[in-house]
């Protein structure tokens, strides 16, 4: 049986052999939500970048910017880094390609890269994400994106969520990583959202009045997409 297994900062990654694995990195608030609504709603593809420079440098290839630091969209840029900016038509998305940047998410995608897949993995997709890692039958590390190397409640919940639903297919019992985050998961309902009330990332986006991204940020199945980082693009 495929192990399932979580890293729970990017800064660990150094002790994981991701070779022969497929990497699920996962930034819940809000980089990996942010790009698997961009893909529902008719974006192309994106492709990641870890300096605002190079982000904002491709709005004269053509693309659509999309940027955040601390929390914040960054000037210049045409989109933030919440969903909504995907859905509420301020920008037209459909048929673009994204440039994105953000703190923490794109820089665990490009730590993953290793791995023989990365997947974008978020609550908005995660039935089709399960789906995807059952037809590939390998070992997963799901990679959480932190804040700034630490660790965070929210994509450790994505964890523990993700090894409920893989439980009859997937050893989760091997890693305290694993057990610790289904024991987390279980902690948390039956009210996912009232548990991540007291997280600091929470605390953070209130303070920027993006309370209603998180709300949004758990919602759990709401797209079918699956999101994959190959070639230095999200498609
Ligand atoms: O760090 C990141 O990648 C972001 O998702 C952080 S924020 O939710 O936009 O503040």
């Amino acid at each position: 049986m495929p192990t399932l297994d979580i890293c729970f900062s990017p800064e660990l990654l150094p002790l994981f052999n991701l070779q022969g694995r497929v990497a699920v990195v996962v930034d819940i608030l809000r980089a990996t939500s942010s790009i698997v609504t961009a893909l529902a709603q008719g974006v192309t593809h994106l492709v990641p970048f870890s300096e605002l420079a190079d982000c904002r440098a491709m709005a004269a290839e053509g693309y659509l910017t999309a940027a955040e630091r601390d929390g914040r969209q960054a000037e210049g840029v045409n989109l933030g880094n919440s969903p909504f900016g995907y859905l509420n038509g301020v920008v037209p998305v459909r048929g673009r390609g994204v440039a994105i940047t953000t703190t923490n998410g794109t820089r665990a995608l490009h730590l993953s890269g290793a791995a023989d897949a990365v997947v974008v993995g978020a609550f908005l997709n995660i039935g089709a994400v399960a789906e995807h890692l059952r037809r590939l039958g390998k070992d997963v590390v799901v990679v959480c994106a932190g804040w700034k190397g630490n660790f965070c409640l929210e994509d450790t919940l994505f964890g523990g969520a993700l090894a409920a639903r893989l439980q009859a297919d997937f050893q989760t019992t091997d890693s305290d990583a694993t057990l610790a985050a289904l024991d987390l998961w279980a902690l948390a309902q039956p009210d996912p959202a009232a548990y991540l009330r007291k997280s600091s990332h929470v605390r953070r986006l209130n303070h920027l009045e993006a309370h209603q991204d998180m709300e949004f940020c758990l919602r759990q199945d709401e797209y079918a997409v699956v999101p994959v980082f190959r070639n230095g693009r999200i498609t």
